[in-house]
């Protein structure tokens, strides 16, 4: 028979275990748009213990939309090995640009993310980082709601060994750090170049201060790069290069 507390309990234990399991792990990826999603699925995929925070209700960040809300999106040639790993599909429109659905594009590296291992956390906000001897130890997280709410109700924290700011335009983790070490200097994003934009963001994506990674358009903000517009492939081959990095890091 159906138990309306018994529906309860499971939501509230089974939420719990989850929470409890990962409040220490490997890696914290901020921010699940395509960045932090590919980054997600390959470090859970290599069999480290990663956890998404990512405060809005759904994950997916700027792919919906597409273009000015065409939910169309641009890849381009050097970026389909990506879509190939994680199964989603694609159409030729020249020899360097493919068009991909962006509802397939968010649902498949959802789904991608959460098969591969990776335990996601949504309408999470993370507003502090935890430092500790000149090292990134953790994340000051609280319920986005609460947020939104304007309640003082104080942060709870989770420690890892890495932290990724997958957080696009905002580049919110760099920020706090910034403002509280002044060990990070944000340049801030540039005008649009496409293909300068696409080469740049995957060469810089990079360890920006002790234990702390940038990937997708964070890394625009934090080197003065300019942007692309809806193309994602620079996206997706930085969420793949992030997850290289933290694995030569974290060995
Ligand atoms: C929890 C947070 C926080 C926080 C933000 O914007 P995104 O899609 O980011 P990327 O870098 O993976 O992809 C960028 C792409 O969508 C884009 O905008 C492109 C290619 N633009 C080109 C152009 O010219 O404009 O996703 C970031 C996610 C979002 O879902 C946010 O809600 C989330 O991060 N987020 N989550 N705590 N403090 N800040
Ligand atoms: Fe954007």
């Amino acid at each position: 028979m159906i138990e309306e507390t018994t529906i309860t309990r499971a939501i509230a234990e089974k939420y719990m275990e989850k929470f409890l399991e990962n409040l220490e792990c490997d890696v914290c990826i901020v921010g699940g748009g395509p960045s932090g999603l590919v980054s997600a699925y390959y470090l859970a995929k290599r069999g480290f213990k990663v956890s998404l925070f990512e405060k809005k209700l759904s994950l997916g960040g700027g792919i919906w939309g597409g273009g000015m809300m065409f939910n169309k999106v641009v890849v381009q040639n050097n970026a389909l090995e990506v879509l190939n790993d994680v199964g989603i599909g694609y159409e030729k429109y020249d020899d360097t640009h493919y068009v991909v659905d962006a509802i397939e594009l968010a649902s498949g590296l959802i789904y991608s993310a959460v098969k591969a291992g990776a335990a996601i956390f949504n309408l999470i906000n993370v507003e502090d980082v935890m430092i500790k001897e000149d090292r990134i130890t953790g994340l000051v997280i609280n319920w986005t709601a609460v947020e939104m709410s304007g309640l003082h109700i104080d942060p709870m924290t989770v420690a890892c060994k890495a932290v990724v700011d997958a957080t696009g335009h905002d580049a919110s983790v760099c920020h706090i750090v910034a403002r509280k070490t002044e060990k990070l200097n944000l340049a801030g994003e540039k005008y649009m170049w496409a293909e300068k934009a696409e080469k740049a963001i995957v060469e810089h994506t990079s360890e920006v201060y002790p234990g702390l990674f940038v990937t997708g358009m964070s890394v625009a903000a934090v080197y003065g790069l300019p942007r692309m517009g809806p193309i994602f492939g620079g996206m997706l081959l930085s969420g793949r290069k992030v997850a290289e990095l933290v694995t030569e890091k974290l060995g």
